[in-house]
């Protein structure tokens, strides 16, 4: 049984790690839920939920001051490149300033903990083509939320080579699953797609907006292969100071993804087609060897995953 603190806990892939952590571990949450739901929690007598902020200084050194954790996963952050486009000093504090000090809170208060990991983004590689995507290829971060992403990043791991403590990264590509919220333009694409076809099948009149002609492609993995993800890189000695693609290494078109659920629920969504987003990345697609290399297996193929975030529904 071990302590574990989850940044952004109440958040999507937040709230599935503590969900499946605080069966057996105990689990301290804190979420400001700006994007997050309480009700994504399920109640534990080893969930310890704080509604609070990771800006919040005063807090966060209480609770890294006050507690022994083993592991501390860093969830909390804006997610989204457009809010980071639109507000990128209040971003900037929430995606880059509160890693830092949770860093040096870190530094000062919990010697023992066996690993912190930082959630950075595919974002980080910006729109060089060369794909598929390693660790070591090419970054160019385009906009202030991958900016702060690489930036925290790197200081993370910087934490590890400076001063021991023991950290890592991974690098999210698009993840997709249940308690994703649907509710933003912004929101994961698939997200969106489960939602027009719920509507679809309570007789709603609905449809889904494509931005673009549906061959812009991406890595799309399911949450379920995230946590494996990201427990392996939390325990394996050989993640020390180094980050992680976390995808699937396969890359699938926007087309051929509405395809796919257009087959498992037997239905044909209405799609209207409009202008491809600014910015939006032609395709991308990761290189997950190394993750790999520390004994990481996808359970879940899209067609998989797509069927469970359905049943889930
Ligand atoms: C993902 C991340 C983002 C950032 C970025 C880096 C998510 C939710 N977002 O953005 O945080 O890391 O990668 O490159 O994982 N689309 C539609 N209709 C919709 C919504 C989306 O056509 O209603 C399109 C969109 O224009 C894009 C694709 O679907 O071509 C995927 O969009 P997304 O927002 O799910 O993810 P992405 O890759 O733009």
């Amino acid at each position: 049984m071990y302590n574990y603190l989850i940044t952004g806990g109440a958040g999507f892939i937040g709230s599935t790690l503590a969900n499946h952590l605080s069966k057996e571990n105990t689990v301290v949450v804190i979420d400001d839920l700006s994007m997050g739901k309480k009700s994504n929690l399920k109640k534990s007598d080893n969930l310890n939920f704080i509604n609070g902020s990771v800006t919040d200084k005063n807090l966060m050194t209480k609770i890294i001051s006050e507690n022994k954790f083993d592991y501390i996963f860093h969830l909390a952050a804006i997610a989204s490149v457009a809010d980071s486009v639109e507000r990128p000093v209040e971003t900037h504090q929430i995606n880059f300033e509160s890693v830092l000090m949770l860093l040096e809170l870190v530094r000062k208060y919990q010697k023992n903990l066996k690993r912190l990991v930082f959630s950075s983004s595919a974002a980080v590689y910006g729109d060089e083509p060369t794909l598929p995507k390693k660790e070591e290829s090419v970054i160019r971060p385009l906009t202030p939320y991958a900016i702060d992403k690489f930036a925290a990043e790197q200081y993370v791991l910087d934490y590890n080579h400076l001063y021991g403590v023991n950290t890592s990264a991974v690098r999210f590509f698009n993840v997709y699953g249940p308690n994703q919220n649907p509710e933003s333009p912004y929101s994961g694409v698939i997200s969106i797609l489960v939602d027009r076809y719920k509507k679809l099948k309570n007789g709603e009149k609905t449809e889904f907006t494509l931005f673009g002609d549906g061959t812009q492609s991406r890595d799309f993995v399911f949450v379920e292969d995230v946590i494996q993800a990201l427990l392996l890189v939390a325990s394996k000695e050989a993640a020390l100071g180094k980050q992680f693609n976390v995808g699937t290494g396969n890359a699938l078109s926007l087309k051929e993804l509405i395809d796919v659920i257009n087959k498992i629920v037997h239905v044909d969504l209405p799609v209207k087609y409009e202008a491809e987003r600014e910015g939006d990345i032609k395709k991308s697609v990761s290189d997950i060897s190394r993750l790999k290399s520390l004994g990481y297996q996808s359970n879940f193929s899209v067609h998989e995953g797509i069927r469970e975030y359905l049943i889930s529904e």
